[in-house]
């Protein structure tokens, strides 16, 4: 099913809705928005030049840093009066990364997520059990606007209280889950504990994201669950979630609004636009929003786009998967790789669970590269002591099976990052589980 016909247009309605609504957007933010307006005169950049959708790289680009040094309200182009609700990023340091949607973004918003839940295969007939954090998270209320926008019965039961989640899958008859992939592994662990099946419940959709995620992880939820994961992208300073979602049809991408969000590729070195294919960072100019426009956002999200036909009928560009965070890139002796890359080897290794850590250490002039995995019950055991939790009662086992974890660990990232990393094998329930998003990896070299 297909929420708006929107999603279905030809290429050249969908340049003639972006033209037009990218022409809107700049004469509206050149004429009440003072930063901008400053930034475009210092670009010699005037509305009227703005003739054909490739003028948008006459624009400059917009940075995270560029929002925090005009906290809270001066990249704000609605007036305060007309600002109706507020977000913010759970930035762990210095001051949050402030959003304002005025009703009509809320109404953008809403149409969004509706598309991105229809295109994950929900309807009405669903029952959606919404586990993204309400708050000032974007993911709970973006989620929620969506679900009762298509007529679904929306659970707010937001984040956390993992047993009382599992009770009410099965009291509600929960079909349809919105969530981080890391908190649902978390559901599936303590819900088995708890003797359940989840294959037996109703549920049959989930639309998992918020953070990186792999393919192998895909795979292992669907089993667990029995039911079809799409993923879904978003970042607050566009909109939230809804800027993208995979179809359930395909599942080989994430379609982008983008008659809402202009997506562009580009070498996040130089800052050139590359062509569809390549892979770069995701830029956004947002051509509708009110409350806080952002002309060429850089995401520091790494994918690339393409506009090949899709099995579900949208022609809306799609980005692939996302392969990791500019932010994220570590360079080893030489090699660069993205911690994520480690999830699928973890993910292919039978003794050891998908919870997991990279932490680096600058040890000396090198840095270290430590990768932190809980191995499955069959390989701890219990260590009886005056300890209060089960988890600190267990420990690694030291046999010959154990130790071969570790060795060919060692060696398949090897082969498939290009370096040697140390594997430290870690009891069961000692990594601690995310509520909402996890956190994966741990930098600890000076800045
Ligand atoms: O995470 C919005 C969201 C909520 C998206 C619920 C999807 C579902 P922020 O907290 O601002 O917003 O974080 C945005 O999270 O730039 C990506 O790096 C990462 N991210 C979001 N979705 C995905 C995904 C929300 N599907 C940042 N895969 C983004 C990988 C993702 N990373």
């Amino acid at each position: 099913m297909i929420w708006n016909h929107v999603e279905t247009s030809s290429r050249n309605e969908m340049k003639s809705i972006q033209l037009g609504r990218l022409q809107q957007t700049v004469s509206r933010v050149y004429d009440n928005n003072p930063v901008y307006r400053k930034r475009l005169d210092e670009n010699g950049v005037k509305p009227a030049q703005i003739k054909t959708l490739d003028d948008i790289r006459r624009l400059p680009f917009t940075v995270k840093d560029d929002i925090r040094d005009n906290y809270p309200f001066n990249l704000f182009t609605a007036k305060q009066e007309d600002v109706v609700e507020y977000h913010a990023t759970s930035g762990t340091t210095g001051k949050p990364i402030i959003v304002g949607y005025t009703r009509n973004d809320l109404d953008t918003w809403s149409e969004v997520m509706a598309r991105c839940l229809t295109s994950a295969g929900i309807t009405k007939n669903d029952v959606l059990q919404n586990i993204y954090g309400y708050g000032l998270f974007t993911g709970g209320l973006g989620a929620h606007y969506g679900g009762i926008k298509i007529g679904a019965a929306v659970i707010p039961i937001s984040g956390g209280n993992t047993q009382k989640q599992i009770m009410l899958m099965q009291d509600f008859g929960t079909t349809a889950l919105t969530v981080t992939p890391s908190f649902l592994m978390h559901v599936q662990e303590v819900g088995t504990e708890m003797g359940i099946d989840f294959r037996k419940l109703k549920l049959r959709t989930a639309v998992l994201g918020a953070e990186f995620w792999t393919d192998s992880m895909r795979g292992k939820i669907q089993e667990d669950f029995g039911i079809k994961a799409c993923d879904i992208y978003g970042l607050s300073e566009i909109i939230g979630p809804g800027v993208a979602c995979e179809c359930h049809e395909a599942r080989n991408g994430l379609h982008i609004n983008e008659d809402y969000f202009y997506p562009e590729i580009i070498n996040p070195e130089t800052g050139e636009v590359l062509p569809l294919g390549e892979e770069g960072e995701l830029v956004f100019t947002t051509i509708a929003n009110e409350g806080q426009p952002l002309f060429r956002y850089r995401t520091r999200d790494l994918t690339s786009l393409s506009q090949e036909s899709c099995a579900c009928g949208r022609t809306l560009v799609k980005m692939k998967k996302l392969v990791g965070r500019t932010d994220d890139l570590l360079i080893i002796r030489g090699v660069n790789f993205f911690p994520s890359q480690i999830e699928s080897i973890i993910l292919k290794h039978p003794g050891v669970t998908p919870h997991y850590l990279v932490v680096v250490e600058r040890n000396g002039a090198l840095d270290e590269v430590e990768v932190r995995i809980e191995v499955t019950d069959q390989h701890a055991y219990k260590y009886v002591a005056e300890t209060m939790t089960v988890s600190q009662n267990q420990r690694v086992s030291d046999d010959r099976a154990t130790r071969d974890i570790v060795k060919n660990l060692v060696r398949d990232i090897k082969d498939v990052v290009g370096i040697t990393v140390k594997v430290t094998l870690m009891p069961p329930g000692t990594i601690p589980r995310s509520e909402g998003k996890a956190k994966r990896f741990i930098d600890n070299r000076p800045k």
